[in-house]
């Protein structure tokens, strides 16, 4: 940010419209109240870590085992992208993680869910995940599906109920989440991916991708400038689209090239089911380039928000950075 002295500072939202966000002595002033507790990516891991740890999965007398599922899938040691996602967004907004924690493990239990179902033999099959057996090889397929529904239910709760703000603010977040999730994201992509839909090109695969991944990753920026400024901005939401399409063709090449040890998973899913992915369609070299350009496209919506918001962007570069190089 440095010490501008422009009076007001603007950023386009995706209405279209040209909004003022904040007067530049009232973001010094909450730069400087954020200063002491801006937290780095590692704090804020920390922080998730906790929070995801105290949720709950009330369940009736004999169905202790379910709650037990669902705790197992969750605390599994991933790496928490969305949520931090939500939180570094939130904090480069001038607000304190601590105020959108909530969302934040909302977005993480939908997100365990799809593993949940991702992993099921009826799905993709997959023996592990996280780096131990997966849910449904533990806990059979039915308690898996019982628990993967358990955990999208508290996620609509914690939103719904514990999010602090306004009713019309957790509706707007729920509604956010829930149409990332739907037919229209999550599901609908899901849907594509089992059915080997097959991609005409490019830009038709990553559309594609973005409904699978992408989708919930532009829910969590959407969350996070939501929780922070009540609304969206467009250079958030395409920093957002170059994130999730990074992550994807990053996950492509780790199929195709990693290592079972690091992944948590045994790598080689999508050659052996004859998905089409960067790596199947277009080969390594490509897909290695264009995860430099959606890399370097992320970096250039980021230096686009430094110059107009209150709050540190260094996690979220760290973020993009961490999803490119990433090794798992
Ligand atoms: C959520 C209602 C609802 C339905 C889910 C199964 C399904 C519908 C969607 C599948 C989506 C899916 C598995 C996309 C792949 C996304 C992806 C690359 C996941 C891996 O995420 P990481 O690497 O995993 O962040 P960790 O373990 O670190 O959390």
């Amino acid at each position: 940010m440095g010490e501008s002295t422009a009076a007001n500072v603007t950023l386009n939202g995706n209405n279209g419209a040209v909004a003022t966000v904040r007067s530049i002595p009232t973001a010094d002033r909450l730069q400087r109240e954020l200063g002491a507790s801006s937290l780095s990516l590692s704090d804020m891991l920390e922080e998730v870590e906790s929070a995801l740890g105290k949720v709950e999965f009330p369940a009736p007398s004999g169905a202790e085992r379910l709650a037990e599922a669902a705790r197992y899938a969750l605390l599994g040691g991933g790496k928490r992208v969305r949520p931090i996602l939500v939180m570094a967004c939130a904090q480069a907004l001038g607000v304190p993680v601590d105020r959108v924690m909530q969302t934040a493990c909302a977005i993480e239990l939908i997100h365990t869910n799809s593993l949940i179902v991702d992993d099921l033999p009826a799905m993709d099959n997959h023996a592990k995940r996280r780096g131990r057996p997966t849910l449904h090889r533990l806990y059979g397929d039915d308690i898996a599906i019982l628990a993967g529904c358990a955990l999208l239910s508290e996620a609509q709760r914690l939103i719904l109920e514990d999010q602090p703000g306004a009713a019309e603010l957790r509706n707007r977040l729920l509604r956010e989440v829930l149409e990332a999730t739907g037919t229209a994201g999550m599901v609908g992509g899901q849907f594509l991916d089992v059915t080997k839909y097959r991609p005409s090109d490019r830009d038709d695969l990553e559309r594609m991708q973005m409904l699978k991944t992408g989708s919930l990753i532009l829910a969590c920026v959407r969350c996070g400038t939501l929780l922070a400024d009540n609304r969206t901005y467009r250079a958030f939401d395409r920093f957002a689209e170059s994130l999730g399409s990074l992550f994807q063709v990053v996950d492509d090449i780790l199929d195709e090239t990693g290592k079972a040890r690091w992944l948590g998973k045994i790598p080689g899913s999508d050659r052996r089911a004859g998905k089409l992915t960067h790596v199947t369609m277009f080969g390594l070299r490509t897909a290695r380039e264009r995860a430099k350009e959606l890399h370097e496209d992320c970096l250039a919506s980021l230096e686009e928000i430094a110059s107009t918001v209150p709050g540190p962007v260094g996690p979220l570069r760290e973020m993009a950075d961490m999803v490119y190089r990433r090794e798992k």
